[in-house]
């Protein structure tokens, strides 16, 4: 049993021990027990909420810092002047931020890059914004931007098709 151990221990100090990882689908970047895709075509909000959902998953909803400083890193990683939405949105009332699948008030400080939203042209969507350390900023929903998609990998698939009836 010893011995056993301390070859795995080997094994993990000469690579990355991968035993906690979890396996992405290709071209998805894990953090915990999340996969995450960041997009290479921009889209309305709507239409990359419905891009995610196709691929059984939902725009990125971070609910922890470190969540959101991996976004924001990964974000600021694609270079200059690259925008991502994410699923958080103020569109059913102004000002509050709620996850757009939980449908819950954010469980994270929002990085805003001005230190809040400010809804200047009516803005209900969220960019993550490379130029600015991948601080957030509110913008129209309607405006075409990259999107991050998620998955949880230990949770329940996502129940998408739970507005329609049986
Ligand atoms: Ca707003
Ligand atoms: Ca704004």
């Amino acid at each position: 049993m010893k011995i056993l151990l301390v070859v795995i221990v080997a094994l993990c100090l000469e690579n990355p021990c991968y035993s906690q990882a979890i396996q992405c689908t290709h071209g998805w970047v894990g953090l915990n027990t999340k996969c995450y895709f960041f997009s290479n075509t921009k889209e309305k909000y709507t239409d990359a909420s419905a891009y995610c959902h196709a691929f059984g998953s939902k725009l990125a909803e971070p609910i922890s810092q470190d969540e959101v400083h991996f976004i924001s890193k990964k974000v600021v990683e694609r270079g200059h002047d690259s925008s991502f939405y994410i699923g958080v949105n103020d569109l059913f009332l102004e000002g509050e931020w709620v996850y757009a699948y939980e449908r819950t008030p954010l469980k994270i400080h929002p990085p805003w890059i001005n230190g809040h939203a400010d809804n200047s042209h009516d803005e209900d969507c969220i960019e993550v914004y490379s130029g600015h350390q991948g601080k957030w900023a509110d913008i129209p929903c309607s405006t075409p931007l990259y999107y991050i998609c998620e998955y949880d990998y230990d949770a329940e698939p996502l129940n998408l098709g739970r507005r329609k009836t049986l």
